[in-house]
């Protein structure tokens, strides 16, 4: 199909594609066109057999449901319904780290064990558990007592939220809509939104916003910290990015979804001397591990292991003729893999028990015995190396280096030196006017946009204007690929506040910072950076941004829900399925600025849209009183 990519390795797999006919997530989205119009607008509804339901936006046809509901409601529902399902996934991944940590501590024979004994005790202490002259396991053991209450908690409030800014904390307490527990949040929406509940779109929305927070300083951030305690808080490290990470002479195993349970076992286990021998046994050199998606970023993070590639091009992976496996285990692993893995020798398989694709081979993953099962996966893969056709082989060389690992812990680290752990050298930077602001870039790629146009022509206008990029998810894969993650970018494309930023601590203009769950780790940075002082007592007092310029998935939409309720301006690319509804767009991208601090903002060109951001971020800085850019910018508001 007729795309831009401006990734070679992508390019030359589209070429495969095209000339042995088979099927990807770009043809069958040209399929699908043109895509309905009710739907994309947020204006149809099927919560009761009444319906389906769908509201005229403009001919004489109806403006009300069978039950009376308008655009507004139906909007406002469906949208919430969004933020629940990606809430849902996120902390139910959370809910797996809970459950990993709890077998850690009780010890025996797991194969987890807790590897970041300083994490271990710094979220002990959120939660005020006793850590002095304790066992490291009693402190996990009331640890993991303390997050479960998190997801099912009837009164109170989500703890783990209350490290928010207290001015934050105390706004969402005045409006009702702290967060109790994850799984209420999750229940009440779904509750609120059956037929005949809640009808106001308002008031729909604020338990959105209680929902998504739920999500972010919630479920995401559980599943976070614990992953930290488990396999070791982020430091940065150097990786690579793209097809050609996999090696034709080894036998190479793909990691793809969500959760670093079993993919930080399978690395392990294929690295290990043992797997060696035995792929040199079959004629391969040895075992190579690569990622996909975001367990690609989990265990970059932390291991430095290559990244295969992000969410669309997860076909083409397996079009490179060399992939001997794809473990899989949930969110964003399309169904349209098997027909592909049908093509080629490589051997698809499913692992978790919550997502079987019909006719790939399941081996179900249980954290008891995961050195177990990671070994017959791994095994599976070495034994598959010898049906590998030489013919079927078209792996693109591409590949770019990175620094990747960053976390709240390291920025305080990096920008203050070892002695001096701080964030001080940050806020100075924005106050003095080196920096012009922060933005965190995240989130999907979705065939509708030109894939990555998005991610990088925004990162780029923004670093060139001195903006500090942050970024996670499937932008930061696709920064790696085009070589903005590498400390040499800052010369060549940042801004000379920024640059000078850069080569003082020797960072990368673009901080990758994880996975998507881990986009909690940008919000404790913003809480961190109010901390410090000097920008502000809030999150909404900075002068910073958020952006997914090509989002898809329901998790993306609790995520931008979670950084509004936090004070963020928030800008994607497409618009939420709401336009339907006027007065829904102007509640989410005005109205709501007063009442939260933060808001929504669509706009489809990523240049436009990286100067909206930066607009706001001087709109912010002069509502500071901060000093006026030291250097020149590329971008001056008014123009
Ligand atoms: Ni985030 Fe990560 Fe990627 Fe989007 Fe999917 S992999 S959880 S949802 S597509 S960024
Ligand atoms: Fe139609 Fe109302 Fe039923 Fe939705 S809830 S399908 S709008 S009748």
């Amino acid at each position: 199909m007729e795309q831009p990519f401006s990734d070679k390795a992508t390019q030359k797999m589209i070429k495969v594609a095209a000339d042995l006919n088979i099927e990807t997530v770009w043809d069958r989205y040209e399929g699908m066109q043109p895509q309905c119009g009710f739907g994309s607008l947020g204006l149809c509804c099927r919560h009761c057999s009444m319906g389906p339901c769908r509201i005229d936006p403009h001919g004489n046809g109806p403006k009300v449901g069978v039950c009376g509901a308008d655009a507004d409601t139906i909007t406002a529902r469906h949208l919430i319904r969004m933020i629940a399902a990606g809430a849902a996934a996120h902390s139910d991944h959370g809910r797996t780290v809970v459950h990993t940590l709890d077998l850690a501590a009780q010890g025996g024979d797991s194969a987890y064990q807790i590897k970041d004994e300083k994490k271990l005790k710094a979220v002990a202490e959120i939660y005020g558990i006793e850590t002095k002259d304790r066992e490291v396991k009693d402190i996990a053991t009331d640890l993991v007592a303390e997050a479960k209450k998190e997801f099912g908690r009837q009164d109170g409030s989500i703890e783990i939220a209350k490290t928010a800014p207290p001015a934050r904390v105390k706004l969402w307490q005045e409006l009702g809509i702290m967060p109790r527990s994850i799984d209420r949040e999750v229940v009440e929406t779904l509750h609120r939104t059956h037929i005949g509940v809640d009808a106001e779109y308002r008031h729909i929305i604020r338990h959105g916003l209680r929902t998504a927070l739920a999500d972010g300083w919630g479920g995401s951030m559980v599943a976070t910290e614990l992953q930290d305690i488990l396999f070791g808080t982020p430091d940065p490290l150097q990786s690579t990015a793209n097809f050609g990470v996999m090696s034709e002479k080894e036998v190479n195993v793909i990691v793809h979804g969500h959760e670093p349970a079993l993919s930080d076992i399978i690395a392990e286990v294929a690295t290990s001397d043992e797997m060696k021998k035995k792929a040199i046994a079959v004629g391969a050199e040895g075992v190579s591990v690569a990622g996909m998606c975001c367990t690609a970023n989990e265990i970059l993070m932390r291991r430095g292991i290559p990244v295969a590639g992000s969410f669309l091009q997860q076909e083409l992976a397996i079009m490179t003729g060399v992939a001997d496996m794809m473990i899989v285990d949930v969110q964003c692993v399309m169904p349209g893999l098997k027909p592909v893995a049908d093509c080629f020798h490589t051997e698809l398989v499913t692992t978790s028990e919550k997502a079987k694709i019909p006719g790939v081979r399941h081996i179900e993953f249980h954290e008891e015995n995961a050195e177990k099962t990671a070994r017959e996966i791994v095994e599976l893969a070495i034994n598959n190396y010898s049906n590998r056709k030489s013919g079927d082989v078209h792996l693109p060389s591409d590949k770019e280096p990175m620094i990747a690992g960053f976390s709240a812990e390291s920025v305080y680290d990096f920008l203050g030196g070892t002695y001096r752990a701080t964030y001080r050298p940050l806020n100075n930077a924005i106050i003095e006017g080196r920096v012009r602001g922060a933005a965190g870039v995240i989130g999907c790629s979705n065939p509708n946009v030109p894939f990555e146009a998005g991610h990088i022509q925004m990162v780029k206008e923004l670093i060139k204007n001195d903006v500090l990029v942050v970024t996670t998810g499937c932008s930061a894969i696709s920064c790696a690929k085009h070589g903005l993650l590498q400390p040499e970018s800052a010369f060549k494309l940042a801004g000379k506040g920024l640059q000078e930023v850069c080569r003082a601590v020797g960072i990368p203009p673009v901080l990758h910072m994880g996975s998507c769950v881990d986009n909690s780790r940008i919000l404790r940075v913003l809480a961190n950076v109010v901390a410090e002082g000097g920008l502000g007592d809030d999150i909404s007092d900075l002068p910073a941004a958020g952006a997914a310029p090509e989002w898809m998935s329901e998790k993306a939409v609790a995520i931008g829900f979670y950084f509004v309720a936090s004070g963020v301006y928030t800008m994607i690319g497409k618009p939420l399925p709401m336009m339907g509804s006027k007065n829904m767009l102007k509640y989410l991208t005005d109205e709501i600025e007063e009442e939260i601090g933060g808001k929504w903002a669509f706009e489809e060109d990523p240049v436009e849209a990286a100067h909206k951001m930066i607009r706001h971020i001087d709109k912010k800085r002069e509502l500071l009183k901060l000093k006026p850019m030291i250097y020149e910018q590329a971008f001056k508001v008014g123009d």
